[in-house]
């Protein structure tokens, strides 16, 4: 259950309690761009071998805080495998992502099951057990997963989509069957995350990376909403449940989605402007973020430059530096390290 926040800098902040340096962890940090991932990789079939593979999940889990000392582990799993686990067909294609038996119709909802499968999902909650054994006391153990808008996307559409068009149309043409589908998926994630509490970690994320397409009607509908139905629920059952929201795109939605989700964090997407984040976002809740994942790939000036923005815009409140969406497969190493390093003074 929860970690001693004393001693883990990521749980002081979202504590809202005061840390020297502020934690740093990277979103999609275990993954293509560290050769010791290509070589896990390598030896998984496919990327659901990888994660049904405790030993090997716990390795690639741990390897970004081996390397580089981060002050948060992020479980290595997939957003997509609550579908699996709701009995949708899941496969990975390397090289081009997701495929699902897309859910084109409302008739096609009556294939899933009508509660999640905590079986289909035991190495999850082993992973995390593994994980938990070996991490540094001072090291946060975060658990995730996908909010119901993002997930479904992937479900109605059956593979990522540009503008995630087959869900919009979906909602907009089926509002009964899809509403159904994100009671399904609010139930599902919310059992799924006390299940990642009850096996160890210290707090989860819930990515709605595809939160800002939507317009407001619908975003308040579709992500604010669902949002704050798992979280009553998750805190029903695990009332110290720390929480961190990520409405990618959410905009000038923001304000009005922390008004009413009580995360105790959220993560900033990297057009976030920084004064307005200072402003009228840190004032309500710990942030998170915002380095544009292209700074960090490109290195150099254009990366210590956007750092220091960040740190002296945010620094000085409740923070916890990310980037501002997923690290990038060709990212080089030697970025990373500059950038840790200057977040943390050292250069
Ligand atoms: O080939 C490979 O090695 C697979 C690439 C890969 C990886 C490393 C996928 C496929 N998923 C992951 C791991 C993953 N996914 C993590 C692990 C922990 C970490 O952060 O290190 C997490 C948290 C996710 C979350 C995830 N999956 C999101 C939300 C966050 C985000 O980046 O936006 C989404 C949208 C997915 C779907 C997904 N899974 C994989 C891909 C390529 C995609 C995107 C598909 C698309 O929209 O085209």
């Amino acid at each position: 259950m929860a970690g001693n926040p004393a001693i883990k800098p990521l749980l002081r902040a979202l504590a809202r309690e005061p840390n020297k340096v502020p934690p740093i962890w990277l979103m999609r940090q275990a993954g293509r761009y560290l050769p010791e991932y290509r070589a896990i990789r390598e030896k998984a079939e496919s990327f659901l071998d990888l994660c049904f593979n405790p030993t090997l999940a716990v390795e690639v889990t741990l390897q970004p805080i081996r390397r580089f000392g981060f002050d948060a582990a992020i479980l290595f799993s997939d957003i997509l495998v609550v579908p699996y686990a709701l009995g949708q067909q899941v496969t990975f294609e390397a090289g081009e992502g997701p495929r699902l038996d897309a859910l084109g119709e409302p008739s096609a909802l009556a294939r899933l099951r009508t509660e999640i499968d905590h079986e289909r999902l035991g190495w999850v909650y082993e992973t995390i057990a593994g994980v938990k054994g070996q991490l540094p006391s001072d090291v946060a153990f975060l658990g995730f997963c996908g909010a119901p808008w993002t997930v479904a996307t992937y479900m109605v559409a059956g593979r990522g989509t540009a503008d995630q068009l087959p869900a919009r149309i979906f909602a907009y043409r089926h509002p009964e069957a899809f509403a159904r589908l994100i009671d399904l998926l609010i139930e599902a994630s919310a059992s799924y995350l006390v299940r990642q509490f009850k096996a160890g970690v210290d707090a989860v994320q819930i990515f709605d990376t595809w939160a800002g397409v939507l317009p407001a009607d619908e975003f308040r509908r579709w992500c604010i909403e669902p949002v704050t139905r798992i979280i009553s629920a998750v805190r029903g059952q695990v009332p110290t449940a720390r929480i961190i929201g990520f409405p990618r795109g959410a905009g000038t939605e923001l304000p009005r989605y922390l008004d009413v989700v009580p995360i105790d964090a959220v993560g900033l997407d990297w057009m976030t402007e920084l004064n307005f984040a200072r402003e009228h976002i840190q004032p309500r809740r710990t942030v998170q973020g915002n380095l544009d994942p292209l700074a960090l790939l490109v290195g150099g000036a254009a990366l210590d430059r956007a750092t220091d923005a960040i740190l002296e815009a945010l620094g000085h409140g409740p923070f916890i530096f990310n980037l501002g969406h997923g690290i990038l497969p060709e990212t080089p190493i030697a970025h990373v390290e500059r950038l840790i390093a200057r977040v943390r003074g050292h250069v």
